[in-house]
C-alpha cells in the first residue's frame, strides 16, 4: 500500500521531525518540560498529522523503529537544550502499544539515555490506559524497570479509557495527564471528575497535569481546584525545536 511505503521511505530518509509542546507550572511560575510530538513534513510544506499515519504504523509494526527514532531524538535534543542552559527541562515521549510490548523496550530506553547522555530523571514516557491494561503483568514489569532506571512515566489521556481506579495502585507510574475533554467546559460533572483525579493522585503520590488548556478562564478554574500544572494552546502550540529557546526565555 502507498502510505506504508511512504512511511518506510520517510523513516529511511530521516524525514520525520519532532515538535515540542511546553508544560508549565503556574504555582512555581516555570516551564517544567516539553512533550515531543511526531511531525511528518510533506513536499508542499504542510505536516501530515500523526493521527493520519500512526494507526497504520502501529498496525504494520513500523511504529517500533519510528518510535525508537523519536525516543532517541527527543533525548538528544533535550540534552542539547540542557547543555545550552535551558533547563532543567524534562521531555515526554509518547509510546505506542507495539513499542511498549517489545521485549527490548527498556533496553532501548537505556540505550537512548546512555548514547545521548540525558539524565533518566529528565525523561518521561507517556502511556495510554489501554496500553497498560492490555497486559497488566507485562506493564507492571516494564514500569518497575523504568522506575528503577529513574525514568518518569505518566498515563496519557487519563479518564478516557476504561481503567478501573483500583489498577492505579498496581501500576507504578509517576503521574497522570488529565484528558483535554475534561478541561474544555469544566462544568459541574467535569469539575467533579477533575477533583476526584486530583484527590486520588494526592493519595497515591502521583503528579498531575491538565492537557488542552486553551483559555485563561480554564487555567483560573484549574488553579482554583489546585491543579497548577498545565499544557495547551494558551501557553504554546507544539513548536519546532528552533523556536523553543526564544519561547522559553520570553515565558514568565
Ligand atoms: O499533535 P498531535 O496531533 O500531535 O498528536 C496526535 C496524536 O499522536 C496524539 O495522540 C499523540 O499522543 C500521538 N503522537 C504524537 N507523537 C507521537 C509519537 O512519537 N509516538 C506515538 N506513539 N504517538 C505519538
Ligand atoms: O494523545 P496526546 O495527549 O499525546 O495528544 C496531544 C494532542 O493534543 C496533540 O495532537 C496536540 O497537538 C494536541 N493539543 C495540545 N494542546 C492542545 C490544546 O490546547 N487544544 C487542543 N484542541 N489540542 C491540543
Ligand atoms: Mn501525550
Ligand atoms: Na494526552
Amino acid at each position: 500500500q502507498q502510505l506504508m511505503s511512504d512511511l518506510r521511505a520517510a523513516l529511511d530518509g530521516q524525514q520525520f521531525r519532532l515538535h515540542y509542546q511546553p508544560k508549565v507550572d503556574l504555582d512555581q511560575g516555570r516551564v517544567t518540560g516539553v512533550e515531543a510530538l511526531l511531525r511528518w513534513p510533506q513536499p508542499d510544506g504542510t505536516f501530515r498529522p500523526p493521527l493520519d499515519f500512526i494507526p497504520l504504523a502501529e498496525e504494520t509494526g513500523l511504529i517500533v523503529p519510528i518510535g525508537a527514532w523519536a525516543l532517541r531524538e527527543a533525548c538528544r535534543q533535550t540534552r542539547e537544550w540542557t547543555a545550552a542552559g535551558l533547563g532543567p527541562l524534562s521531555v515526554a515521549v509518547n509510546v505506542s502499544p507495539a513499542q511498549f510490548s517489545a521485549p527490548d523496550f527498556t533496553a532501548q530506553v537505556q540505550q537512548a539515555l546512555r548514547d545521548t547522555g540525558l539524565p533518566p530523571q529528565q525523561l518521561e514516557l507517556e502511556l495510554t490506559e489501554g496500553l497498560l491494561l492490555h497486559d497488566i503483568p507485562l506493564a507492571q514489569g516494564v514500569l518497575t524497570t523504568l522506575r528503577e532506571l529513574g525514568v518518569q512515566t505518566s498515563i496519557d489521556d487519563f479518564g478516557t479509557g476504561f481503567a478501573s481506579l483500583s489498577y492505579l495502585k498496581r501500576l507504578p507510574v509517576s503521574g497522570l495527564k488529565i484528558d483535554q475533554s475534561f478541561v474544555q467546559d469544566l462544568g459541574a460533572a467535569d469539575t467533579a471528575i477533575v477533583q476526584a483525579i486530583l484527590t486520588i493522585s494526592g493519595a497515591l503520590n502521583l503528579s498531575v497535569i491538565a492537557e488542552g488548556v486553551e483559555t485563561a478562564a480554564q487555567a483560573q478554574h484549574l488553579l482554583k481546584l489546585r491543579c497548577s500544572r498545565m499544557q495547551g494552546y494558551l501557553f504554546a502550540r507544539p513548536l519546532p525545536p528552533a523556536d523553543l529557546p526564544a519561547w522559553h526565555r520570553a515565558w514568565r
